[in-house]
């Protein structure tokens, strides 16, 4: 039988973590790639960590020979390139940093899978932030046909990584993937991404830990799915006998607004205004104001459904957020 042996860069990250997950389960070998930093953030890990199917090493997308070298020994049959300077906002204050590891990061990635072993399936995290504030969103929501218009260095990054794997793909017949996902959020979501951060405060004001909270445009709306579901739309893509690339989403979007609602209104302190405030800082030089996906395709194709709901999702990342805030005090 063929070897199921799986990399995965960005492993401890939130979707790395959930799709290391998934594949430990499905019997693979997995070997995640991580870079050096200067404390341990491998928490997200720490339940598999010692699944003797499961390894880590260093490597860093901006590093060419790390990545050649892992592949080469590793050998795995499936590569997930989920690691990328993934904050939309961060990516105005640090564009070139952003842009080196998404774009000259998947560059390396592809050229060593062509050059090393073409027969290695590859999944790109290419994303809705592609769609930026083109105004033509069809009634459906943005699909894979739709116009990207990038408002962000880091969406102009994705733009060209999603482009480089097609263009990988139809040149040289590399069985590359690009899952344009919408926003995907979980209990291990990152702190600054603006669910989490607002879990993260209610649970603290509902503790008397903290009393305000600050935000930037409330307007933007988004379509909001759970990452243990978009993980497994991931996996399925490159069971597929031909490469593809698919849009991810729930087809619903919510506002900012409508989020703080449901989690003031479940964590029983009422009304948002009463605790939010707007801080200017945090609006964006340039927003994407709507985002929205039409997920037939996936559907029809993978048979992927997203199954937790917009509400069910908000709940989960503040009962977990109250109970380990909880633990503290
Ligand atoms: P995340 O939690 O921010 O994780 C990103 C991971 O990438 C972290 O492990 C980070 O390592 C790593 N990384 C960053 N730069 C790197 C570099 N130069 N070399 C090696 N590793 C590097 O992001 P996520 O939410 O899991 O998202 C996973 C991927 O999907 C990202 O590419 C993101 O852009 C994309 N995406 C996410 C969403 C979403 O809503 N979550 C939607 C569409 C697309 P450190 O911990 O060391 O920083
Ligand atoms: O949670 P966010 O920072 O996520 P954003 O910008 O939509 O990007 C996320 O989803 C993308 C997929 O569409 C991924 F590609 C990307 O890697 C990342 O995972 O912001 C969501 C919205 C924005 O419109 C922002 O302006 O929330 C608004 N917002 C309002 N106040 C805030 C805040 N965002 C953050 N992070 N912090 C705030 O205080």
């Amino acid at each position: 039988m063929k070897k199921r042996a799986a990399l995965i860069t960005g492993v401890n990250g939130q979707d790395g973590s959930y799709l290391a997950e998934l594949l430990l389960n499905e019997g693979y070998e997995v070997l995640g790639l991580k870079r050096r930093t200067s404390t341990i953030n491998t928490s997200r890990l720490d339940h598999i960590f010692n699944n003797e199917k499961f390894n880590l090493a260093y490597a860093d997308l901006n590093d060419t020979g790390s990545l050649w070298r892992i592949i080469k020994e590793f050998e795995p049959s499936e590569v997930y390139n989920l690691a990328a300077q993934s904050h939309v906002r961060v990516s105005f204050e640090v564009p070139e940093h952003t842009c080196d590891g998404i774009c000259l990061g998947t560059l390396r990635l592809l050229e060593a899978i062509k050059t090393l072993n073409p027969e290695i399936r590859l999944y790109q995290a290419s994303s809705s932030e592609m769609y930026g504030d083109n105004p033509d969103i069809p009634e459906d929501g943005y699909n894979e046909n739709s116009k990207f218009m990038p408002a962000s260095p880091y969406a102009c990054a994705k733009v060209f990584a999603h482009n480089l794997v097609r263009n990988y793909r139809n040149s040289y017949c590399i069985h590359a993937n690009g899952g344009i996902l919408f926003n995907h959020e979980s209990p291990r979501r990152g702190e600054t991404f603006v669910t989490r951060k607002i879990t993260i405060a209610v649970a603290k004001i509902k503790l008397g830990l903290q009393e305000k909270l600050f935000l930037g445009n409330l307007d933007a709306k988004r379509d909001w799915g759970f990452a243990g579901d978009y993980v497994k739309a991931m996996w399925m893509m490159l069971q597929k006998d031909e490469p593809d690339d698919y849009v991810i989403s729930t087809g619903k979007s919510y506002s900012v607004r409508n989020f703080l609602e449901v989690i003031f209104d479940y964590s029983g302190l009422g009304n948002y205004e009463n605790y939010v405030e707007i801080d200017p800082r945090l609006y964006r030089p340039h927003e994407v104001p709507f985002l929205k996906g039409d997920n037939s395709k996936a559907k029809e194709k993978l048979n992927w459904e997203p199954e937790v709901s917009f509400e069910a999702l908000a709940k989960m990342m503040y009962d977990s957020d109250f109970e380990i805030l909880s633990k503290g005090i």
